[in-house]
């Protein structure tokens, strides 16, 4: 009787344990947020191709588990009917071999499953894949980088980093953004859950996909093929306006091929430091020398919300931390700690704060 209870307790707990971790998956897994702005969720797509791959999951989801409650009933059915008993014989049961109609049976129907599975995936991944650009979609190259991603809007003249902007989608007038992807040096992958499956950025190769967002708001993302070091910091953001929004966006970038704080001669001391540092081999801050392409486009760096693909926000003071030292924010970065004095830290970074 001890045993038991003792036995009985120790599964109550198991089970609180298995409670609480459901719980928690279930927390994580997105499931009670809404919208974007949220924690990422293949379960809640606002996008039409996360939409489709939401949709086979669900059929694949379901099937497994009519599988699985088949197989597991059968079984916990046969372990506890057939559980060894006092009055038990301890003799072998009869054995059986071979039974045409069964080994048909549960060869044949898990044959059929998988036809029909492969049958909806195809559909779907052509369905995404074979959609033509309309004329009037949005068009934007991504290029990953180790660990960082390069943005460029050809049509519009737009270069930037980290965070993409396009314009919401509308029933009446709808509107998708395709993206080209590329890589700089290794394999990433572009994942925004919400948005759409993954795609694969590879070296020497393009990849295309679309997006077609139904909701304006941030929606977070990822890179999704480990790449080294600072993978798990190569965030993504997408940021959805309306149509209005958007233009006035775009508009902002693309006029004001600026040279921001050029003639500003409060921040001239700083001005002076980027140019005089090797800062404009590795950046571009368009109309002026500074043409570098192995880091991220600083023209527009103050209208980030975030730093180094998002691994900090894009405040005065985690700039002035990343520009000192770019390690302490994200280990393992290619941008190398350039030594600058304090005085010239507090100089440049004035001067990095007029890049609107
Ligand atoms: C060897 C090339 C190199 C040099 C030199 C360099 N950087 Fe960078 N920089 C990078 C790379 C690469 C990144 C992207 C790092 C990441 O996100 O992992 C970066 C990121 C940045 C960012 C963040 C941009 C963003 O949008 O997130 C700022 C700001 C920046 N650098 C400023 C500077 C300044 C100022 C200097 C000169 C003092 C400088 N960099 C020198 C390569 C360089
Ligand atoms: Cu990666």
């Amino acid at each position: 009787m001890h045993m038991l209870l003792k036995r009985l307790g120790s599964l109550l707990v198991g089970r609180k344990i298995a409670l609480r971790l459901a719980l928690a998956t279930f927390v994580l897994s997105g499931t009670v947020y809404a919208g974007p702005d949220q924690v990422t969720n293949i379960f809640k797509p606002l996008s039409t191709p996360a939409e489709s791959v939401y949709q086979a999951a669900l059929l694949t989801l379901a099937v497994c588990a009519v599988i699985f409650l088949i197989v597991g009933g059968l079984l916990a059915y046969t372990t506890i009917r057939f559980r060894r008993r006092a009055a038990d014989d301890g003799l072998e049961p009869p054995q059986i071999y071979g039974s045409n109609q069964i080994e048909l049976a549960w060869t044949v129907l898990p044959v059929l499953i998988v036809f029909v599975l492969i049958l909806v995936t195809s559909r779907t991944i052509a369905d995404v894949q074979n959609k033509p650009a309309a004329p009037d979609s949005l068009k934007v190259t991504v290029v990953g980088h180790q660990w960082w991603w390069e943005i460029r809007y050809p049509e519009l003249g737009i270069v930037t980093a980290n965070e993409l902007h396009v314009p919401v989608t509308d029933i009446a007038k709808p509107r998708q953004t395709f993206l080209r992807l590329e890589s700089a040096d290794v394999a990433h992958s572009f994942w925004v859950p919400q948005l759409a499956g993954k795609t694969d950025l590879i070296p020497n190769r393009v990849n295309m996909m679309w997006i077609e967002p139904k909701e304006v708001g941030t929606y977070l993302g990822n890179c999704a093929e480990y790449c080294g070091t600072e993978h798990a910091r190569m965030l993504l953001r997408v940021i959805v306006h309306e149509p209005d929004d958007f233009a006035r966006w775009a508009g902002q970038q693309a006029a004001t091929q600026q040279q921001n704080g050029a003639e500003d001669p409060q921040v001239k001391a700083g001005r002076d430091v980027f140019f005089s540092t090797s800062c404009v081999n590795c950046h571009t801050i368009s109309g002026t020398s500074a043409r570098g392409r192995f880091g991220p486009d600083l023209t527009h760096l103050m209208s980030r919300d975030t730093l180094a693909s998002g691994a900090a926000p894009n405040t005065a003071e985690k700039l002035r931390a990343w520009v000192r030292d770019p390690q302490t924010i994200k280990d393992g970065s290619l941008m190398p700690n350039m030594q600058l004095t304090e005085q010239e830290l507090d100089q440049l970074v004035a001067y990095l704060l007029t890049l609107k």
